[in-house]
């Protein structure tokens, strides 16, 4: 018995070679206010199936972890209060027969498991302001040390340490490629000023490294850093307005552990008065689009 339940449609296309690309839920419980996050949900399930690729979206459901959520799934994610769930916690909520929205960790490693090679989120986890002291960094980067998939990203929050985070995939032998850019992105802006060594201009040649990993014997996922269009970008100045204030009312508040990421993009979209929201679902569905070109791209070479 397999320890996940996948839905006929995503079984269908995996099954016939046809490109599947993976969808978090924590982005859709936690990540995006209600009831924005619904349509969002069904949104980027719909770009994907306007290319011709089957979307599974990812959640644990009455302590099963589901492959490709129906109608009646999408909306208790976006509806439910939902635990975050991450790697870890899948065992438990198991035994416990409760849900779960699942990060970008627990979604690789389930996608993984089911077979599944592309996902798209927004922003990767990553290491958080601190974490020398606090030691708080995603299970996102570790588990994508361990799990072969190529998870499209427009980098990571500038609320967390960005340069640290890609010391961390480095360490991890986790590939940092650039979505036809040398720089990676900071999220709501197109622009962090840190460049990373590899950039790949087509969809094909991201399949073909995704099948030079696996020739190599290679276990790791692959992360494309795809930056929002420059002209959708969030203004700068505003931007860092804002984060500076988040800070302060997350220290205030005392939120520590996995509560930090929830707070601080909750009152992000507060205090921007929702523009955050806007660039942070158009990152999305950037994302969105270039995952189903890629998996387009390695059911071909596959
Ligand atoms: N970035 C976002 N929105 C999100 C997340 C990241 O813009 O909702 C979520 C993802 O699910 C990611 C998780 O895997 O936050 C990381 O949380 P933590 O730092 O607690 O590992
Ligand atoms: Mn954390």
């Amino acid at each position: 018995m397999k320890p996940f339940q996948i839905s006929k449609e995503v079984a269908a296309a995996l099954d016939a070679g046809k490109p599947v690309v993976a969808l978090e839920s924590t982005i859709i419980s936690h990540g995006l206010p209600r009831p924005q996050n619904l349509a969002a949900a069904i949104e980027f399930e719909s770009i994907l199936r306007e290319q011709g690729v089957t979307p599974a979206t990812i959640a644990i459901l009455d302590g099963i972890p589901q492959i490709g959520l129906d109608e009646r799934g999408v909306d208790r994610i976006a509806n439910e209060d939902l635990a975050k769930a991450s790697v870890r916690d899948i065992p438990i909520l198991a035994a416990r027969k409760e849900s779960g929205a699942t990060t970008v960790a627990a979604t690789a490693h389930l996608a993984s498991l089911a077979g599944i090679r592309v996902f798209a989120t927004g922003g990767l986890g990553g290491v958080h302001r601190g974490a020398n002291t606090t030691f708080d960094e995603s299970a996102d980067l570790s588990t994508l040390a361990v799990t072969p998939i190529t998870v499209v990203c427009a980098g990571v929050k500038s609320v967390l340490d960005i340069s640290a985070t890609l010391e961390r995939l480095e360490s991890l032998s986790v590939p940092v490629i650039g979505w036809q850019t040398k720089e990676f992105p900071a999220f709501w802006l197109n622009r962090s000023g840190l460049q990373i060594d590899w950039s790949l201009n087509t969809t094909d040649q991201i399949a073909q490294a995704m099948k030079a990993q696996d020739e190599l014997g290679h276990n790791q996922g692959i992360v494309i850093a795809n930056p929002i269009p420059l002209e959708l970008q969030w203004d700068p100045a505003e931007h860092d307005r804002v984060l500076q204030i988040a800070f302060k009312a997350a220290d205030a508040a005392g939120v520590h552990g996995k509560a930090v990421t929830p707070f601080l993009l909750g009152f992000i979209v507060e205090e921007s008065k929702g523009r955050s929201l806007e660039v942070n679902l158009d990152l999305a569905r950037n994302n969105v689009k270039l995952a189903g070109q890629i998996a387009t791209s390695w059911s071909k070479v596959n």
